[in-house]
């Protein structure tokens, strides 16, 4: 029994891959061609196979390490004859590879060949299947054209998917698309034809012809990005389709490794309805097994389901109707941005904190009119006593919510199933506008600073947001949120909550008002408060007393003593 390295091969044009995916560990015994490994660049996604059948010995990579040609991934103990003929790590021109049959174990999609059909210079044109490597009867998964359209030389006709690999097969002519002649779920081949295109005179570039291309590489199918190439479909981290089933774009596959998707296919479940939790969105096994048992349990419907549920909703999820598709341009001019990173991201914690939890609001208004004139007396003392921090009403409204969480210690809860969690630390989140989006940095230990102290965090973890440095710990560990819109505008406003917090309090902008004494209206400065409660947690009657208490230490800061 012979130890063997297991190495990456020749991964043609990509200079470092990222390991995103390990799929083998010390003891285990795999086969040859079995995927150890799956690596991506900017690209690409593949998959690494092992060159040997044996035990892993050892795992050289981890999550996250960079790897290219020649890189170990594993130390093998070689079960007897199972070296293959051809050394894994000895890269072979890919022209060569398809010559020799006993090249590596899988030999890649490598070379991009030229078309079976040149284009013309103008006239019916026959688009075939290229050089996909030792790839046989590999399956149509998308069809981007139709009869009808015009395509481009190079366009992505169809994406075909093998079990390692899947790639992009483009046309090898430009013009129009007379008939198709490959639909979804067929088995296709080298030379198989796909489309007659009518030719608009285009003439193919140089490098339609052979392209040098990764070879031995195992599975590994990166094809050199060389025009009219079959190119790797998985979409590449930059155009990856956000998981959220409402939300996937169509015409994008699913951002998983192809063995992933195989897996969902043979079992049936959809894969653009599940949510990736891998590195950048990346559906893994575990994902499609999670999602399977969440659909087994009740516990999820998938949108096939949903679609057959009885009139009046089944009771599980949502049963929405599809988001309405309108062509917009009918109308008048547009332009299409996507969305910032972080509206991504707050969006579908807001979808998700608006849906889940029942809302509700309640209204009320602080008179802040001596809490203000303090704040101003303390802003004049601090300039001329030449410190640069500012006081805000935030600052004093944060201590005053600690005040009020600790008389009234639901509202510092969480729901973990039945079961509610008390806290006993008040960390206080403040939403923070950022050109970016909405951020909520957390304020550690308000109980334990002054208002001073609160101001000057409080600042720096603005800046911090403004800056989009926030770390993943400046937004952990809130209690409860506060929503200032104070400085902007408004009346009153509904706060969604900051799951798995259960109240979140929303300011608006403090207006002089005519309040009755008694004998007269005075003119006071009122603060509106807008606090919503999870309603599962938090009774109407406990969230009117906080609401009110809060005014009060507000209109009077003294009580914070009590
Ligand atoms: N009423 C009237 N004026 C107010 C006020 C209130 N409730 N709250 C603040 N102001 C005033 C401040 O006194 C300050 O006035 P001056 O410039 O004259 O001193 C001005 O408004 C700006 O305040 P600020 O925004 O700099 O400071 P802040 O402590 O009130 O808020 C921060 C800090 C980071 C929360 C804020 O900048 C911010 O991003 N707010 C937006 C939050 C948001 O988007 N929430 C919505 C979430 S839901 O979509």
């Amino acid at each position: 029994m012979a130890m063997v390295e297991v190495k990456v091969p020749d991964i043609g044009d990509f200079d470092e891959v990222a390991v995103i995916e390990v799929l083998v560990k010390p003891g285990d015994t795999v086969k040859v061609e079995q995927s150890l490994v799956t690596v991506e660049s900017d690209k690409a996604s593949m998959e690494i196979p092992s060159s040997h059948a044996g035990v892993v010995k050892e795992l050289k990579v981890k999550l996250g390490d960079k790897v290219k040609q020649g890189s170990v991934i594993v130390v093998l103990e070689a079960a007897e004859g199972s070296e293959p003929k051809q050394a894994p790590d000895q890269a072979v021109p890919a022209q060569e590879a398809t010559k020799k049959e006993a090249a590596a174990p899988a030999a890649a999609p490598a070379a991009a060949p030229a078309p079976a059909a040149a284009p013309a210079a103008s006239g019916p044109i026959e688009v075939r299947v290229p050089d996909i490597g030792d790839f046989k009867d590999v399956a149509v998964i998308e069809v981007f054209v139709q009869p009808g359209d015009s395509v481009k030389l190079e366009q992505s006709l169809i994406t075909v998917e093998s079990d390692k690999a899947s790639m992009e097969i483009p046309s090898s002519a430009a013009g129009v698309v007379k008939e198709l002649k490959v639909k979804l779920g067929d088995k296709l081949n080298i030379g198989d034809l796909l489309a007659i295109v009518e030719g608009t005179g285009a003439e193919a570039p140089a490098a339609a012809s052979p392209a040098p291309a990764p070879a031995a590489a195992p599975a590994a199918s990166a094809p050199a990005p060389a025009a009219a190439a079959p190119t790797p479909a998985v979409a590449a981290p930059a155009s990856m389709p956000v998981h959220n089933p409402a939300a996937a774009p169509t015409g994008q596959l699913p951002y998983a490794s192809p063995s992933v998707r195989k897996f969902a296919r043979e079992l049936g479940v959809p894969l653009e309805e599940v949510k990736g939790s891998g590195d950048k969105g990346r559906i893994t096994a575990e994902d499609v097994h999670a999602f399977t048992k969440q659909v087994m349990t009740g516990a999820v419907q998938t949108k096939a389901q949903a679609a057959k549920a009885p009139a009046g909703g089944s009771g599980l999820g949502l049963d929405l109707l599809p988001w309405p598709k309108v062509d917009f341009a009918k109308f008048g001019p547009t332009e299409r941005k996507e969305l910032s990173r972080i509206k991504k991201i707050s969006g579908a914690n807001l979808s998700r904190n608006w849906v889940m939890i029942p809302h509700v609001t309640n209204n009320d208004e602080a008179d802040i009119t001596d809490l203000e004139a303090f704040r101003v007396q303390t802003n004049a003392e601090a300039a001329k006593a030449k410190s640069d921090v500012k006081v805000t009403m935030l600052a004093f409204v944060i201590k005053a919510v600690v005040a009020a969480l600790k008389k009234f210690p639901e509202f510092n809860t969480s729901l973990d199933g039945d079961t509610l969690v008390y806290k006993q630390y008040y960390n206080i989140g403040f939403a923070a506008d950022t050109p970016n989006g909405l951020v909520v940095p957390v304020l550690k230990d308000a109980d334990k600073k002054g208002i001073i102290q609160i101001s000057q965090e409080m600042g720096e973890l603005a800046k911090k947001a403004r800056d989009g440095k926030l770390g993943v710990a400046d937004m952990q560990g809130g209690c409860m949120s506060i929503s200032s819109l104070g400085g902007i505008g408004g009346t009153h406003f509904t706060p969604i909550i900051n799951a798995p917090e259960v109240a979140i309090l929303g300011l608006s902008k403090s207006a002089m008002k005519p309040e009755w004494d008694g004998k007269a209206f005075v003119p006071r400065l009122m603060l509106p408060l807008s606090l919503s409660y999870d309603h599962r947690v938090i009774d109407g009657a406990a969230a009117a007393r906080f609401n009110a208490y809060l005014g009060k230490v507000l209109a009077d800061y003294r009580r914070i003593l009590l």
